[in-house]
């Protein structure tokens, strides 16, 4: 695959970059459109994509990784679906001498050289601002706020770090209180069931704070059967701001969104050939987003694209 260098892998392939990918799941519209981003990327890139869907297990990840390296790819991508456990397999392609590039989720390995770099948000600060809205919004409050939080799938990176900004935030005001925090594993489903376990344990939740829009889509169904109505009875805080969530928040049932973009293709195929070219690039890629309000948020959705 490679230009004129003594590659093995590039039979067939019309001399094409080959980039191995493996994705976390179709867990949730952030994931379907991080998803359509890459292929569509790798296409108008002319890089040749073979794409694994891991159906959220790490050990398809590793089994999908191993498989790339096997068949000689040019480089390796890959949205870890935990933090921890990585550090094997990454040897593997690192002595295969086939560069990696972490996308959307990072990993815990100590061993920086293990990757070459990390593209994707600051899972932390989009949790902070979820709770700096919220300190704004509840700073007149004259008794406890009670807080129920869905948290992402256990392990990830955006769950734990989520997690830590928001609670790190919402510490400012000793009013506001965590009273549940649970994973729903990022899908609707999750977080309908989860939400429905909390709405029965606790007569007052104030606020919902949903580590991703599906699972605050899920749990407004919950909300609803419970005769409660949401963005009114309970304040909705969640993060990404795909379409779905954000049609929610102009609506009024959702009160405040913070970004998170998962249009990473394009830099991740300009990545892979910097990586596959030799080239230096910088150990970390951040995203850029922003937060929305529902006011906002009815005048970004006509042309919000996911
Ligand atoms: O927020 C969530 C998805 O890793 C940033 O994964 C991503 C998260 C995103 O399932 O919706």
């Amino acid at each position: 695959a490679a230009c004129g260098n003594s590659d093995t892998g590039d039979a067939g392939n019309d001399g094409k970059i080959v980039l191995g990918f493996s994705q976390v799941g179709a867990e949730s519209g952030w994931r379907t459109a991080n998803t359509t981003s890459i292929k569509e990327s790798a296409a108008a890139a002319g890089i040749e994509l073979k794409f694994d869907d891991a159906q959220q297990k790490q050990e398809n990840q590793i089994k999908a990784i191993r498989n790339f390296i096997q068949q000689k790819v040019d480089v390796i991508a890959f949205s870890p679906v935990v933090e921890s456990g990585w550090d094997t397999v990454l040897k593997e392609a690192k002595d295969a001498d086939i560069p990696v590039i972490l996308t959307d989720r990072s990993v815990d390995s100590a061993d920086k050289s293990l990757y070459k770099t990390f593209i994707g948000s600051d899972f932390v600060k989009e949790g902070r601002l979820a709770g700096e809205w919220l300190v704004e919004q509840k700073k007149g409050a004259s008794g406890p706020v009670n807080i129920v939080e869905l948290q992402g799938t256990t392990g990830s990176a955006p769950a734990n770090d989520r997690k830590k900004g928001f609670a790190e935030a919402t510490a400012a005001n000793p009013n506001l209180k965590i009273i549940a925090s649970q994973s729903g594993d990022f899908t609707r489903a999750g977080g309908k069931q989860v939400m429905e376990q909390f709405l029965k344990a606790n007569p007052k939740i104030d606020v919902l704070f949903a580590h991703n829009d599906d699972m605050g889509l899920g749990a407004l169904e919950a909300i609803t059967a419970a005769g409660k109505v949401p963005g009114k009875d309970i304040t909705i805080i969640t993060i990404d701001a795909v379409k779905d969530g954000m049609q929610a928040l102009a609506d009024g049932k959702f009160n405040f969104i913070a970004e998170c973009s998962p249009l990473l293709g394009p830099q991740l195929m300009d990545l892979a050939k910097k990586a596959h070219d030799g080239e230096q690039v910088a150990p970390r890629i951040e995203t850029e987003e922003t937060t929305f309000t529902q006011d906002q948020a009815k005048a970004a959705l006509p042309n919000r694209k996911y």
